[in-house]
């Protein structure tokens, strides 16, 4: 870690509680919006928060406060904040902490607890919330006295977002958050910034240069580093063909010339088979998750790899690596920018064979029926809302149909839980991304299994009149698992049926919230429309055959080879 600097004590004040401290010092950060739900254990700060600076959303879920924070954070590139009380307070913010530690997002948490005196006695509301998120956490503190606080937080701020980005964790005991103290010390940290490694930059372009088959395998860490301009610029000025993880999608445009799709488990036929092809696999910022990887000893089997990544810890995680470059992506992609500019690849063949097996290999929209296909409906939902389009996406069948069909202009705009895979972040997350970038068509992309999951947060939408647009596309079951069910379990359908779903407008409508239903295709066009301009938050509720599967897959533990596809779309169009 980087030396801190001591700042000079903030001139002598009246005493100040370790809440009030906590709240000036949010404030000094530019923390606008916090997310949270109160409770004893954390009632000072709730106290101090009110007149200060400090936008709170009361959520309705704890989870929701989190998942909400994580989304302002992917959405604004800021660390997201949120607070909740000791004991179920602090547990039920745990699915978002592993959420954004999965997908390397910086949050701060802040948990209120017993006092210090009984903090080990099982007390009323009492949970070792250090122990129980250290798994999950990049970093955590337990304050112990009301002068820590302001260089506790600031610390904090530095350690989720310095280096790979991640949640932390400050839990603060309520006898700290009463306590008074007329000190106030804060710290600076520097900048922190890793020197280009130029002799592994240059033994990465000889690769590149020596490749005939070379592929741009991008990751979350692109956007992360705020690297897709580079990006951008690499691909665009050597034409290498480029493939994405879920978590990357839109780093390059997805209507990009070379773009060939998401790759792995449910990725296009085309990016699976150039991985399969390449004979070079240019890593930015990306992890190797199964979920890319297929199999992973038959991954990318005649492919050297040079891997960029901010992490020294995964080069070679999974998988073996010749060039590693370590360090700020931006600037490693950019050093690598200036080497091979202006001395063109001979890959013409490789682009053409990748790109035009992208063409053929297009996925096609028309179904036969009379009904709703929610791959067609929702490549029509991301067109028409153009490049201000952010879907928040739930986990299940309507997850991959989005990052399948949807378009994506930048990567802020797809917001999923990729790593963690955790239902219910959909609601949240839209919640988060729409008060983060009001201006934007966000569109909350959920199932029926997953909407529920965190419903009540339509209540907090419509407090603070979040005009989220939802599309909830209800099969009446739990459908991803009821998809491995059919395929793999010899259709023993056990327990995914949801028909006896509530009427989902009428709960909407409940909340406050105008909604709609529709079960046509010709139903579509107009739905987006109606949706798309409605004033505040609004719900399409969308009902789909039950029976759809998502298409392309690969079969758990096969290699990326062995997709299985839909007989429906076989052949070219
Ligand atoms: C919190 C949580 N519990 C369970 C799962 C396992 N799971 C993955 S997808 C899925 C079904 C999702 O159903 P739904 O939200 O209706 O979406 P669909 O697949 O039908 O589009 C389940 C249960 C999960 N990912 N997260």
């Amino acid at each position: 870690m980087t030396a801190a600097t001591a700042l000079k004590p903030a001139p002598a004040a009246a005493p100040r509680s370790g809440a009030r401290l906590l709240v000036s010092t949010l404030e000094r950060l530019g923390v606008d919006v916090v997310f949270g739900y109160p409770g004893g254990a954390i009632m000072p700060v709730y106290d101090a928060l009110t007149g200060s600076g400090l936008k709170h959303i009361l959520v309705r879920h704890e989870q929701g406060a989190a998942f909400a924070a994580d989304a302002w954070a992917r959405a604004t590139g800021k660390v997201g904040v949120c607070m909740a009380t000791s004991g179920p307070g602090a547990t039920n913010l745990i699915t978002g902490i592993a959420n954004a530690m999965m997908d390397s997002v910086p949050m701060v948490c802040i948990t209120g607890n017993v006092a210090t005196h009984l903090m080990g006695t099982d007390a009323f509301q009492e949970i070792d919330i250090l122990g129980v998120t250290l798994p999950i956490v990049k970093h955590s503190w337990v304050v112990r006295d009301p002068a820590d606080v302001p260089a506790v937080i600031e610390e904090a701020f530095h350690v989720a977002r310095s280096g790979r980005p991640g949640p932390v964790l400050v839990d603060l005991p309520k006898d700290v958050q009463v306590g008074l103290t007329s000190e106030d010390f804060g710290f600076h940290y520097p900048n922190e910034t890793t020197p280009v490694d130029h002799a592994a930059i240059a033994e990465a372009e000889q690769l590149i240069r020596a490749a005939e088959r070379p592929l741009i395998y991008i990751g979350g860490g692109v956007k992360i580093a705020g690297a897709v301009q580079a990006l951008r610029d690499f691909a665009g000025q050597t034409g290498i063909p480029s493939v994405s993880t879920l978590n990357a999608l839109g780093s390059v445009r997805t209507d990009a010339p070379g773009f060939l799709g998401m790759l792995g488990m449910h990725g296009t036929k085309a990016a699976n088979e150039a991985v399969q092809e390449s004979d070079l696999l240019i890593v930015f910022g990306a992890r190797f998750d199964d979920r890319a990887t297929g199999k992973l000893n038959e991954f990318a089997p005649h492919a050297k790899v040079v891997h960029f990544d901010i992490d020294p810890a995964e080069i070679g995680k999974l998988r073996a690596v010749h060039v590693p470059v370590i360090g700020d992506l931006t600037a490693g992609i950019e050093a690598l920018n200036a080497r091979v500019a202006g001395a063109p690849l001979s890959i013409e063949p490789w682009i053409v064979r990748s790109t035009s097996n992208a063409r053929r290999n297009a996925f096609r929209y028309d179904a036969p029926g009379e009904g709703v296909y929610a791959p067609a409906l929702l490549n029509e939902l991301s067109r028409t809302a153009g490049d201000s389009f952010v879907a928040a996406c739930d986990v299940g069948q309507h997850q991959m149909w989005v990052a399948q069909h949807c378009e994506f202009s930048r990567p802020e705009a797809h917001l999923t839980s990729g790593g963690l895979g955790a239902m219910g972040y959909g609601l949240p997350a839209g919640l988060g991304a729409k008060m983060a970038d009001p201006e934007a068509h966000v569109v909350t992309v959920s199932g029926d299994g997953s909407f529920m999951m965190n419903i009540q947060e339509l209540a907090t939408l419509r407090r603070y009149g979040v005009a989220l647009k939802i599309v909830l596309l209800d099969n009446s079951s739990l459908g991803l698992v009821r998809q491995w069910q059919e395929l793999f379990f010899a259709e023993n359908y056990s327990e995914v049926d949801l028909s006896d779903n509530p009427d989902f407008v009428a709960v909407a409508q409940a909340f406050g919230i105008e909604a709609f239903m529709i079960d046509r295709r010709d139903q579509v066009t107009d739905g987006i429309a109606r949706l798309l301009a409605a004033p505040g938050p609004c719900l399409m509720h969308v009902l789909i055959d039950p029976r759809e599967n998502v298409w392309p897959l690969v079969p758990p533990g096969k290699s990326n080879a062995e997709m299985m596809h839909d007989t429906r779309f076989e052949g070219d169009m």
